[in-house]
């Protein structure tokens, strides 16, 4: 899954692909260089992030997602209204960083849309969600809180079949409690759902490698992390960089089949 984020203020690309023109090339090239999807975001959730409205993210979003028609996209909102027009525009895919907690109306949306799911976990919402994140068991109650938002997208007349899960690296989480995740990424297998990973340049890998004040990490982390979640059982992984992603990732699969083809 390629990152295009068509927002000013993302924390690793933000103001990058404002341009619609710059916005949909970009998207192309994400697709040349190994991406299956192509996540496109109007809105930044990163740690302190003010919200938008639905008319400002549908006004970042909808040319580029027009602009990129034939693609297989996904939206990455929380709003409902902003799920409608994505999917009327062709997206496959509703990312709610929010689980279908945001919007009341977006389950019917993503029902009646026939479209795929994404739940993701976060603790708190992202103005504040880095404060003083807390849990007991960080695994135990991540893989709960999925198994809940399941349930309750599986009531609302989404297709089990149709869901993804992530354990939301970097929403309200430290990052010991992100490693964490990580290492014990096999544990959410027992969902029965495909496991997607974002890890892709966030700040716990710089501080892995010792930069405590960066607020992105680099491509030669993040692909690390990508395929250390590959080998725990992540088959989609969100990535801005996908040349890089994909190489490293074609060579996990190669080695773990023990050859080139399938
Ligand atoms: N991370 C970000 C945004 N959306 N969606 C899912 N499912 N999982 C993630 O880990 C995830 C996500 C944050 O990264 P980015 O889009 O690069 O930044 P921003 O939110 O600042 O636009």
């Amino acid at each position: 899954m390629g990152v295009l984020n068509v927002t000013p203020d993302s924390f690793s690309d933000g103001g990058r692909f404002v341009d619609r023109s710059a916005a949909v090339e970009h998207g192309l090239r994400l697709v040349a260089e190994g991406a299956a999807l192509v996540d496109v975001g109007g809105e930044s959730t990163r740690p302190g992030a003010s919200p938008v409205s639905a008319e400002e993210e549908l006004a970042r979003v909808e040319p580029v997602l027009e602009g990129l028609r034939g693609v297989s996209l996904s939206i990455d909102t929380a709003k409902a209204e902003v799920a409608r027009r994505a999917l009327e525009l062709g997206a496959e895919l509703v990312n709610d960083v929010t689980a279908l907690r945001g919007d009341p109306a977006m389950a019917e949306v993503v029902a009646g849309g026939d479209a795929f799911l994404c739940l993701m976990h976060m603790q708190g919402e992202p103005r504040t969600m880095q404060v003083a994140p807390h849990y007991d068991d960080v695994v135990g109650e991540v893989l709960a809180f999925l198994e809940e938002r399941i349930a309750f997208a599986v009531e609302r007349g989404i297709p089990e079949e149709h869901i993804c899960v992530d354990p939301g690296i970097g929403f309200g989480k430290t990052p010991d409690q992100n490693l964490e995740l990580l290492r014990r990424l096999d544990a959410f297998l027992v969902l029965g759902r495909p496991v997607l990973v974002g890890v892709s340049r966030k700040s716990t890998l710089a501080k892995v490698v010792g930069d405590a004040n960066a607020t992105t990490g680099s491509v030669a982390a993040s692909v690390a992390a990508a395929v250390a979640a590959y080998t725990r059982g992540a088959t989609i992984i969100r990535a801005h960089d996908v040349r890089e992603t994909a190489e490293a990732l074609a060579v996990a699969v190669a080695v773990e089949r023990g050859r080139i083809t399938a």
